[in-house]
């Protein structure tokens, strides 16, 4: 069976990562989607937010699972008998760290192959963190974030 992961932080997810999410599970038996818990930023949705809304937009999808982790992707993997990493690709700046850490995960185990999609053309500009700036300065990203991502936004930060 080929198992891939598609590993991010998701906070929270965009439509350019459930581009990604909907192609990248047509290529493989099953997809899992794994949601950092610890990284270096600090994330404005909590890691079971971040799943649970990762859930509800890929409910329709029966070969998508989603999970958090903690640690070493290369662990993560071992643990979940995976031999593929997704990663997407937006731009020329992605491809230097995507390289490295490709390079990286090769460097970790040898079987485990990342695989890289490009962006669709329509989400090339977009990220987790453009999509909260101009949320936070009550801008409209509705088009931009599934609506149940627009809504959580709103909450967070009208409550903020
Ligand atoms: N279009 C296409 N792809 C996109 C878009 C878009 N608009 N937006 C984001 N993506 C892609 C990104 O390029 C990335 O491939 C993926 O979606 C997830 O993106 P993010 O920004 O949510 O998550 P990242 O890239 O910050 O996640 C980094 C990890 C959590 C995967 C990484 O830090 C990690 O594995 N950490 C664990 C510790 C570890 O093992 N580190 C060493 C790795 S070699």
């Amino acid at each position: 069976m080929r198992l891939a992961v598609y590993p991010g932080s998701f906070d929270p997810i965009t439509n350019g990562h459930l581009d990604i999410i909907r192609r990248g599970a047509r290529v493989v038996d099953k997809l899992v989607v794994a949601v950092l818990h610890n990284s270096q930023k600090t994330p404005l949705f909590t890691v079971e937010e971040r799943t649970d809304l990762i859930r509800r937009v890929t409910v329709d999808m029966d070969n998508v699972e989603v999970d958090s982790f903690d640690g070493l992707l290369v662990n993560y993997i071992h643990k979940r008998n995976a031999n593929v990493i997704l990663r997407g690709l937006r731009a020329i700046s992605d491809f230097e760290y995507e390289l490295q850490f490709a390079s990286m995960m090769k460097k970790m185990d040898e079987e485990v192959e990342t695989l890289f999609m490009m962006t669709n053309n329509r989400y090339s500009f977009l990220s987790s963190g453009i999509v909260k700036e101009v949320a936070h300065h009550g801008g409209d990203v509705s088009d931009l974030v599934p609506p149940l991502v627009d809504e959580a936004l709103k909450e967070k930060y009208q409550n903020s």
